[in-house]
């Protein structure tokens, strides 16, 4: 019998979660309202988050899932021990910008917000479980959307350097491992999402958007810079929304347009991990007529403080072609039909190889340790009459990945800190907004309209993910 294959020791499993999209609580202990808390379920909410529709304000109309959530503010304790129970060595969670800075300009930070997430990681910490915390996922608070206009103000990037420099104050020692900005190159697509970016009439897109990504850029090598002078053993990463672009046929044009979509995401972690604008940025930013405004310094501060290791989420590869039938904007996120792979029920195609492949091509990118910090199947549960769930499907999706990665590993060499699956307990999706949209390996009896009694229970992933974790790996076999 030949040796079971594991992972390196050392290597962190766990979960992946977002504040807005579990904690709830949205206005208690002072919380400020955020871009994210605004953004309804229903077919409103593209056009929201694409910053096409400028929409600041709850209205009677919709339902906000993000005001309530599962409540994770309130059940943290129950979560966090049902993760230990499952083995966790690591949990990514986020903090809620405006739980810390409520309006985001204030000079003093809101004690409040700060003793929550610091009784989350001494609860962590209890059980062993290393915090792996991201700094912003996809929320900035409303004041700086209206007042200031989102991340395309260079303002904003003060205000981040106060955020992360009380973070790094109050947190060091209980965090190590943190994350600039998830998914950094999302706010190419949904910039109100990823940036607090509505446009105005007339304005040139493309402008607003690069602005806003140097501001970003710019505040990611600032919070590095930051944490390493705060504590020498933190560890910073960037985090980008993977998923390699396959050219649709061997066509040379379509060759080149998967080249182009895969370096309109790797522009960030470009910058974020080699410290300078590549070249085919540059030539686009003339091509476009567009002005980055980099300020005297800016450079320097990119080159120096580049980060420690690349993060990145993965669900799916996509096709390009170089003249797509259909260009509308409804199409924006989507890609063409690779004919070769079966889809999720919310139509995301399956390729566990693929997953391999954008693992290696990272890592011959970059050169840094990598860190999956996001990997899972969203898919519609049905209780039984008992109310266990029997997600054979999240299972099979998870064990082919696990797999890849591990042959990533063993046989392709690369070096892994370790793997978070999204939402190890049921939340509350960032697309599309649905609690219908489930990734759990623990169910959450909540629904789209918000009814439901928040009661956790496991599924029957929550059993075989804990002999994952107990075994290293070698349990796949
Ligand atoms: P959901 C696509 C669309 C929106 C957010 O997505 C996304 C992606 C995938 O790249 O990013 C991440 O909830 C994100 C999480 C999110 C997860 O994917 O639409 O970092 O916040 O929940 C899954 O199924």
């Amino acid at each position: 019998m030949s040796k079971k294959l594991t992972f390196p020791d050392g290597f962190l499993w766990g979960g992946a979660t977002a504040a807005n999209q579990l904690e709830g609580a949205y206005n208690e202990d002072g919380r400020g309202l955020a871009n994210v808390d605004v953004s309804p379920v229903g077919p409103d909410r593209v056009k929201i988050i694409t910053g096409q529709v400028k929409h600041f304000d709850f209205d009677n109309e919709h339902f906000y899932p993000a005001k309530g959530a599962i409540d994770f503010y309130h059940h943290y304790k129950e979560d966090i021990a049902l993760f230990a129970e499952m083995g966790f060595s690591t949990f990514r969670l986020s903090i809620a910008w405006s739980r810390i800075f409520p309006k985001g300009d204030e000079v003093e930070p809101n004690e409040a917000g700060l003793k929550f997430y610091e009784d989350v990681f001494k609860e962590c910490r209890k059980y062993g479980i290393e915090p792996l915390v991201t700094i912003t996922h996809f929320d900035i608070p409303m004041h700086l959307v209206t007042e200031y206009g989102g991340w395309r103000n260079r303002k904003v990037v003060t205000f981040y350097e106060n955020l992360v420099t009380v973070l790094f104050n109050r947190y060091k020692g209980l965090v190590k491992y943190w994350l600039t900005f998830n998914e950094i190159n999302v706010l190419l697509h949904a910039p109100f999402m990823g940036a607090g970016i509505a446009f105005e009439e007339g304005e040139n897109r493309n402008q607003v958007l690069y602005t806003a990504a140097h501001h970003e850029l710019l505040a990611s090598a600032i919070a590095t810079k930051i944490a390493h002078e705060v504590d020498p053993e933190n560890k910073v990463g960037c985090m980008l929304a993977g998923g390699k672009f396959y050219p649709l046929t061997p066509k040379p044009e379509d060759v080149k347009a998967a080249m182009d979509q895969d370096r309109e995401n790797y522009f960030f972690i470009d910058v974020q991990a080699h410290g300078e604008y590549p070249g085919y940025a540059l030539k686009f930013f003339e091509r476009e007529g567009l002005t980055i405004p980099i300020e005297e310094g800016d450079l320097d501060i990119l080159k120096e403080h580049t980060v420690d290791f690349v993060s990145f989420s993965y669900y799916q590869t996509r096709a390009a072609e170089a003249h797509p039938a259909d260009q509308t904007e409804a199409n924006l996120l989507a890609s063409a039909e690779n004919p070769y792979l079966k889809k999720s029920d919310w139509g995301w195609a399956i390729d566990s190889l693929g997953f391999r492949i954008t693992i290696n091509e990272l890592s011959d990118r970059y050169r840094k340790p990598l860190f999956v910090v996001e990997n899972g199947l969203g898919a519609v549960d049905v209780p039984d009459e008992n109310g266990y769930v029997a997600d054979d499907y999240r299972i099979d999706y998870l064990d082919q990945h696990i797999r890849a990665m591990r042959d990533a590993i063993n046989e392709d060499g690369v070096e892994m800190l370790g793997y978070t699956t999204w939402g190890p307990i049921d939340l509350v999706s960032a697309g599309t907004g649905e609690m219908k949209k489930r990734y759990g390996f623990i169910y959450v009896d909540r629904d789209n309209e918000g009814n439901g009694t928040l009661k956790r229970s496991k599924k029957k992933s929550f059993d075989w993910y804990k002999n994952v974790i107990a075994s290293n790996g070698a349990y796949l076999d």
